[in-house]
């Protein structure tokens, strides 16, 4: 029998004449999707799909990698490169000869007049590895400024630090298949249906084949939050100390690990005195946690029969992040939970080349992990690109929050910026906007032309965008994912490996160096720099990486597929291998609401959006969503301000104010607020951003603010003045 309206009007879906599905990587998050883009007659990218055999997302994409293909033909792309002798005057469209001389010319006037290192290059997480290790080699081996860095570092370097402290290297040591194997989940500051939803459909599939207990750490009630079995609102900025209290449970009370803690990790005796300090008790009236449910949480994890713990920006983007992440590991360490199936220590990244820049982009270091302080490896490195090791610094520049200060006290002159929008992602938006004016020469290379920081350039180079493009990016889980070169560059934009190899030229070492053209040719380089090192792809090829829809590093070479976890022997990258029980004293630092500024203010992200909208603002079914600048408030808080759902309301901070529409929700307790910071002119004209002392990440999520009501006819014409419209 037939239901309904079997006959009537039959569902159409619009033949978008398909003519062939080229195959590709997405280019928004770190989970490391693999995407068919349906290409019709024309060479148009008009669908896209998941790629039903590949391990990460079996078929499945977000919202955002669904509309990807859209991004080809987006609004605001840059088409020609752009000069001007002064900021604010109008630019002129000239030949990217005419672009790369001048910029190339202004690089050396300014080395030359105040020294190689008052030239900075400021890089990302979101261009193609091969594009990074050329970079870096131009960087360090050509232009050989020590201020370089990148926008990971307002993103990954405390997990980066923090890695490197507890094992002695970069490099998460766990994979998505842990979640198949886990009896138990902490989910520290992360909102993975969010922020990486395939990652979180990949553990709740998991989860609803072997039910293990979900415990989520956050402030605020997020997404994940609502499916944990455990909510833990901690107060912003103390996980360390939870942290701690957790370990105190462990070793008061002997489930810990013995036997892994004394063959595999170094420094138990000091760890264990510190956090006798941190008892549950103490430690409630910091972390806001209470006494009993830090013990149940402790007594679960260590009882589970593998445990893993993942994190997000909830921890890196604190005082505390590198600590933070070093408290996850030894949490880990000492129930025995790395390296094993289900029990990890996984930082889940978030750009999709985040881990690619931490390879092998040379900005904290040398390619393939290596230390500028190191002789022997300044030396390798040296002869294999063909300059004097003398060329090389001895040890790690500024890094980028450490950068805009030195433009600020006149350090530096000069400022290349590649990929990364910093008017709109840094603290303190008035500080940076003076800061970019003070510079002698900006040069902005962006796959759009209309980015905020664009209109503090002298010269703009328009890049060519994601599949436009050809090489590898490595995910959340340490696999490298193929990029397939779907679509030519938009207009006269250039992909980011052609603008590099083109500089490289501009100057005399340059010439004499060998810069390939084809991203191939780059990965031979670097997978030879590989041999023997913990990120070992000597193993692939970009054929390899395409039939096998991604692979795992290490794979050495003869070997037939990757590696899934790192440390399956207990043996780590300190020089004793062993891995390291640091002791955490935890200092409150940061700014708190008080009587002036009474509310905590919170910041991260909403699933529809990507950080500075350059791209997912243009896409009609993700605007959509979230047109506008907002704000997530407390009912309770509201009223008593006299302030209505949906109405305009303006923020206050010791650093400026904005204006943001009020959703009143109960996801935020009475004394915090919740601004995504997508949009220009909102929350980060408010943040302070104090930084973390080991990884120089910025605070992003802990400020104080006050909040009045405003006028509403003034708010609307301010908020159109600020939310970019296209
Ligand atoms: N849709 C979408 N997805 C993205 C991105 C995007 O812009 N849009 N960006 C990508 C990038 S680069 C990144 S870095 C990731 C970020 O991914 P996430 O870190 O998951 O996202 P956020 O919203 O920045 O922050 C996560 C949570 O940290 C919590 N938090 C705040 N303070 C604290 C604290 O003191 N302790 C704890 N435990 N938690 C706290 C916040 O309440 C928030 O819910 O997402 C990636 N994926
Ligand atoms: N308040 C607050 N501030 C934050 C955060 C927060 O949670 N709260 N999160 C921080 C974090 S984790 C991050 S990662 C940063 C992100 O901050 P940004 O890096 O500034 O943000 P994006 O908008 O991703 O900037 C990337 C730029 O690269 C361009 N682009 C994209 N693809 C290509 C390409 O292939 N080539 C070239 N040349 N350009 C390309 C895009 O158009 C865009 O302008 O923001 C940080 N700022
Ligand atoms: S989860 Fe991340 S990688 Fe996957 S489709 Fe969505 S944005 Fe792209
Ligand atoms: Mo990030």
């Amino acid at each position: 029998m037939l239901f309904g309206r079997a006959k009537k009007n039959p569902i159409k879906l619009p033949d978008k004449e398909i003519v062939e599905w080229k195959y590709t990587t997405c280019g928004y998050c770190s989970t490391g999707c693999s995407i068919e883009v349906g290409v019709n007659a024309e060479g148009k990218g008009v669908s896209a799909r998941g790629v039903g055999g590949a391990d990460v997302n079996r078929g499945k994409l977000c919202i955002k990698g669904i509309y990807e293909f859209e991004l080809f033909d987006s609004s605001g792309r840059g088409e020609q490169p752009l000069l001007r002798d002064k900021t604010f005057e109008p630019f002129r469209q000239v030949s990217w000869d005419a672009a790369l001389d001048r910029t190339a010319a202004e690089i050396q006037r300014i080395q030359q007049h105040y020294g190689r290192d008052s030239f900075a290059i400021l890089s990302t997480g979101q261009i193609l590895t091969e594009e990074f290790y050329t970079l870096g080699k131009l960087a360090r081996g050509v232009i050989g400024t020590n201020n370089y860095d990148g926008n990971t570092t307002l993103c990954m370097s405390s997990a980066v630090s923090g890695y490197k402290r507890s094992f002695g290297s970069d490099g998460p040591p766990g994979c998505y298949g842990d979640f198949e194997h886990t009896d138990c989940l902490i989910a520290f500051g992360s909102n993975l249906p969010e922020q990486h939803p395939i990652i979180y459909w990949r553990m709740r599939e998991a989860r609803e084949r072997r039910k293990f207990p979900l415990i989520v750490v956050d402030p605020r009630v997020t997404m994940l939050a609502q499916f944990a079995d455990l909510h833990l609102p901690i107060t912003p900025g103390t996980d360390v100390v939870l942290l701690n209290a957790l370990a105190h449970v462990i070793l008061s009370e002997g489930l810990e690990d013995r036997v892994y803690i004394d063959a595999h990790t170094s420094g138990c005796a000091d760890f264990r005195a510190l956090v006798a300090q941190y008892d549950p008790v103490t430690a409630s009236r910091i972390c806001g946690i209470d006494a009993d449910t830090i013990r149940n949480v402790a007594r679960l994890y260590a009882r589970a029969g593998a445990a893993m713990s993942i994190w997000t920006m909830g921890i890196n983007q604190s005082t505390h992040g590198s600590d933070g992440v070093v408290g996850i590991n030894n949490l880990n360490l000492i129930t025995g939970n790395i390296g094993r199936p289900g029990g990890t220590s996984l930082s889940i990244t978030g750009q999709c080349n985040a881990m690619g820049t931490r390879e092998w982009s040379s900005c904290s270091g040398l390619p393939g992990y290596r230390y500028l302080e190191s002789a022997h490896y300044r030396e390798e490195v040296a002869r294999f690109w063909g300059v004097d090791p003398e060329f090389f610094p001895n040890k790690r520049g500024l890094l980028m929050t450490d950068i805009f200060p030195a433009i600020e006290t006149g350090q530096i002159k000069g400022l290349w910026v590649i990929a990364t929008n910093p008017m709109t992602s840094m603290a303190n938006t008035a500080r940076i906007r003076k800061t970019l004016e003070k510079l002698e020469f900006l040069v902005v290379q962006d796959a759009y032309r209309d980015v905020e920081t664009i209109e503090y350039a002298h010269a703009y180079l328009p890049a060519g965008l994601w599949a436009e493009k050809e090489g590898v990016m490595t995910n959340t889980e340490r696999r490298v994912n193929l990029i397939r070169n779907v679509l030519t560059p938009h207009g006269d934009s250039r992909p980011d490996l052609w603008i590099f190899n083109q500089m490289a030229k501009r100057f005399a070492q340059g010439r004499q160096m060998r810069f390939p053209e084809a991203p191939s040719e780059v990965f031979d380089e670097m997978r030879e720099l590989s041999r023997g090192r913990l990120v070992d792809i000597s193993g692939m090829s970009h054929e390899k990486i395409e039939q096998q829809r991604g692979i795992q590093w290490p794979m050495r070479d003869g070997a037939e597929t990757g590696s899934p976890r790192l440390y399956t022997d207990g043996v780590f990258q300190h020089a004793d291998g062993k891995a390291k029980l640091i002791p955490l004293p935890f200092v409150d630092d940061n700014e708190r609401p008080d009587e002036q500024f009474p509310f905590w203010l919170n910041s991260g992200r909403v699933v529809e959006h990507f950080h500075t909208r350059t791209r997912t603002g243009k896409i009609g079914n993700q605007n959509k969503f979230s047109p506008t600048p907002y704000m997530e408030m407390n009912p309770d808080a509201a009223r008593a301000l006299g302030i209505e759902h949906m109405s305009y309301a303006r923020l206050v901070s010791r650093r400026g104010d904005a204006v943001a529409l009020v959703q009143l929700t109960q996801r935020v307790g009475r004394d915090m607020v919740f601004i995504p910071f997508h949009f220009h002119e909102c929350v980060n004209r408010l943040s302070l951003g104090l930084l973390d002392p080991h990884s120089r990440q910025p605070a992003f999520k802990q400020c104080a603010v006050r909040i009045e009501r405003i006028e509403q006819q003034d708010a609307a014409a301010v908020i159109n003045r600020a939310a970019r419209t296209f």
